[in-house]
């Protein structure tokens, strides 16, 4: 307690007091009382921890029926002259109690105060907890840098299924039923009885047949199909299941023209490079004619194969990344167009190959591995925005 606390003391009090005192008492107080109640109720205060144990305290000492107020009211049942003294000294105590209350009231709202406010701390310079995210699968990527680039050159998007019968997959694509491309050890066939043969596609080529026949052979068509092809095939390069992305444009006038810039347009967009050079090498696909496959020059830097420049000389040399052709005139007609009016240019390549050549990647495999640090590493960010004229992250 309070060294400075008015203490009231029995000796205090004038002899001709006492009796005073008594009488009051006697009415059901005694002196002994009086100074245990007042002892208890400062020590109340001082051992209240809550605002509201304190609250308790004062209306039991200072309330309507408290302890003090009940003192009070028993000043009048003395007689007139004797009431003041008495009086001053139950006011003394209870000025005395209400001082103390204020006093650890304030001391305990202080300490809620810094008890909160220690809760509260906040460290500036902990890390943030990042949350968990994934990452975009190089595919993915690539896939959206070819829209993107393609859509720039007024291409759409194409897709279709991925079980497909042996019309859409080989026969609309002049590949008749000796080619060795529908041999059993390259295609998945489907078990069971079908009306014709139902294979995993081998190549995206259907859906641009699809998407001639849904144009009504008498429209322009301008498409990129990207998606999941299946071939009967596995090593470091190959996977039975892969990526690819072909291009068709179905138009009056075309020639191969078209094709050689629009493939050097995407290739300098997509490996944002302006040093892109390319060598068409005649070939053959069942499906255009003539067909070329298009090499792409490459350059040594620092001991590495890097997309651009040289082509020759320097150590560089030329890299196979496409298949082209114009369209085969029995494509055309199964499509639904005519050939003597109408032309086209196709071409199609690897996504998955693209994705190795642009990011470094030496093993195919890893790709659909599912390993997460593979995908961390090798992964983007789900806010690059690929565009042609930056090139990506521009
Ligand atoms: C239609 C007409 C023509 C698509 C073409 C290629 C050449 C080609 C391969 C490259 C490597 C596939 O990923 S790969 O194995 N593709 O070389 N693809 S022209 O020609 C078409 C497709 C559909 C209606």
């Amino acid at each position: 307690m309070d060294d400075r606390t008015e203490m009231i003391e029995l000796e205090e009090i004038p002899a001709e007091l006492r009796g005073v005192l008594d009488q009051v008492l006697n009415l059901g107080v005694t002196e002994e009382q009086f100074h245990l109640t007042r002892r208890s109720i400062l020590d109340s205060i001082v051992t209240s921890e809550l605002l509201g144990d304190l609250d308790a305290v004062r209306i039991a000492a200072l309330g309507k029926s408290g302890v003090i107020s009940q003192w009070l009211k028993l000043i009048g049942t003395l007689p007139p002259e004797n009431r003041a003294p008495v009086s001053a000294r139950f006011n003394r105590v209870r000025d005395e109690v209400q001082r103390a209350l204020e006093k650890r009231k304030v001391e305990l709202e202080r300490a809620a105060l810094d008890a909160r406010l220690a809760g509260e701390t906040l460290d500036m310079t902990l890390p943030a907890d990042v949350p968990p995210t994934g990452t975009i699968h190089p595919v993915s990527q690539v896939m959206d840098e070819l829209a993107e680039i393609f859509a720039d050159l007024g291409f759409a998007v194409a897709t279709g299924p991925e079980i497909e019968d042996d019309w859409y997959n080989f026969t609309a694509l002049n590949i008749p039923e000796t080619h060795p491309a529908r041999a059993m050890h390259d295609t998945f066939y489907l078990a069971g009885e079908h009306e014709k043969p139902m294979v995993l596609r081998t190549h995206t080529s259907p859906v641009q047949i699809r998407a001639m026949q849904a144009a009504g052979g008498d429209k322009p068509v301008r498409i990129i199909a990207p998606g999941r092809t299946y071939r009967s095939d596995s090593d470091a390069t190959h996977t039975p299941m892969f990526h690819q992305v072909e291009g068709l444009v179905i138009d009056k006038g075309i020639t191969l023209g078209h094709l050689k810039w629009t493939l050097e347009t995407f290739l300098k967009a997509f490996f944002e490079r302006d040093d892109i050079v390319l060598r068409l090498r005649p070939s053959y696909f069942p499906f255009t004619e003539p067909s070329a496959e298009v090499d792409v020059g490459f350059s040594i830097v620092n001991g590495k194969r890097v997309i651009g420049g040289s082509g020759g000389g320097n150590g560089g040399g030329w890299m196979e990344v496409l298949g082209s052709g114009m369209v085969h005139r029995s494509v055309i007609e199964a499509g639904g167009y005519d050939p003597n009016e109408w032309q086209g240019f196709a071409f199609g390549c690897g996504i998955d190959r693209l994705a190795m050549l642009k990011y470094g990647m030496d093993d195919l495999r890893a790709f659909f591995d599912g390993d997460v640090r593979w995908l961390k590493h090798y992964g983007f960010s789900g806010l690059d925005v690929p565009t042609l004229s930056g090139g990506v992250g521009a």
